[in-house]
């Protein structure tokens, strides 16, 4: 009887809600090895035993909550990259490698949550617009060292378009998940930040595609992705539409907006597309 009821999985939103945690973080513990879960059916689930366990052990460290630990914490990035210290960064990431790091770990693990810590200062009124600019600025030449490191052997797996939505001018969420999804054997086409709707329509026309993808940074560009998901549809309705960036925190989310999938993160996004590439393949 308290087997099957440990057993018993429920669904990662669910978990997190029993964890009283965001659901970005129960993910975070998932990514970071913190919270066993299984991934089915594009979803993340997580056994009732594993929730006890997680909640009981909470109090014991066992690595940072934001999976980086040793040389080179996000505090110390962080304060790098507001003060435009590339070099200084690049030391912290360069120790981390040699600790046996993967690049793309440093991507979505360290400087993603560096720069969402940034977010977080701006939004408190510690930090600046400029400061932002500024750690931006660096996080994308960082982004060029760490990117060509990414790629791991394998066959080629067809081209993805990236895109980030018009007027959207976050360009680092989506330039991660390029370079993951380029180093996995994908030919990425990658529009970057502000992508005019007929710049899309080109390239969908173009390009024979495994998939497509828009980045949304903020609530402020929700309505012009839904433009966006209705033009990649009356261009190209067969190419599977991927959802995802700052902005957007759920499956639910990206599918209410018009599209087929979501992905938490540029690991979760590879993931998804893996899945994608083998159901197309599949078909005649
Ligand atoms: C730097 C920054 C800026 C810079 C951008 C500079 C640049 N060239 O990129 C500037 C100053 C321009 C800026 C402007 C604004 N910003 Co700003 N910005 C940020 C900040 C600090 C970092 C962005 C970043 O690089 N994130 C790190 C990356 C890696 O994000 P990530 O979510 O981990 O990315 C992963 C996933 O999202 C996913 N993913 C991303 N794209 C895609 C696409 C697909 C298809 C898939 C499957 C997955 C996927 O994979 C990524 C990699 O693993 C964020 C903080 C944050 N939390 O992100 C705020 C933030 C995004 N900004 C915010 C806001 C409100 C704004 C402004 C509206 C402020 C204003 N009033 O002017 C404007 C809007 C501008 C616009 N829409 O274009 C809010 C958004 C809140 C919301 N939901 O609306 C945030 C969250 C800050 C905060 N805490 O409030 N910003």
């Amino acid at each position: 009887m308290a087997d099957d009821a440990d057993a018993r999985e429920v669904e990662l939103t669910e978990a997190a809600r029993r964890l009283r945690v965001h659901y970005m973080t129960a993910y975070r513990y998932v990514r970071t090895g913190q919270l066993p879960a299984a991934r089915r059916g594009g979803r993340w689930w997580v056994t009732a035993r594993a929730i006890s366990d997680f909640r009981s052990e909470r109090g014991r460290p066992r690595v940072a909550s934001d999976g980086v630990s040793g040389a080179g914490s996000p505090a110390a990035l962080v304060r790098r990259l507001v003060q435009g210290d590339e070099g200084g960064c690049w030391q912290l990431l360069q120790a981390q490698l040699e600790n046996g790091r993967e690049p793309q770990r440093l991507l979505t693990e360290g400087l993603a949550v560096a720069m969402r810590r940034i977010g977080d200062a701006w939004a408190a009124g510690v930090l600046t617009v400029a400061d932002e600019h500024r750690a931006t600025a660096v996080a994308l030449r960082l982004l060029a060292r760490l990117g060509p490191m990414c790629v791991r052997p394998g066959r080629p797996r067809g081209a993805v378009l990236l895109a980030c939505v018009p007027g959207e001018q976050h360009s680092l969420p989506s330039a991660i998940v390029a370079a993951v999804v380029r180093g996995a054997g994908y030919t990425v086409v990658e529009l970057g930040a502000d992508t005019p709707l007929a710049a899309l329509e080109e390239t969908l026309t173009a390009q024979h595609l495994v998939a497509a993808g828009l980045s949304v940074g903020s609530d402020d560009r929700l309505e012009a992705c839904r433009e966006a998901v209705r033009t990649v549809r009356g261009v190209a309705p067969t190419v599977p539409l991927l959802v995802g960036g700052p902005a957007v925190t759920s499956e639910q989310q990206a599918r209410d907006l018009g599209a087929d999938r979501w992905a938490a993160d540029a690991h979760d996004a590879l993931v998804v597309l893996d899945e994608v590439w083998a159901d197309r393949r599949q078909r005649p």
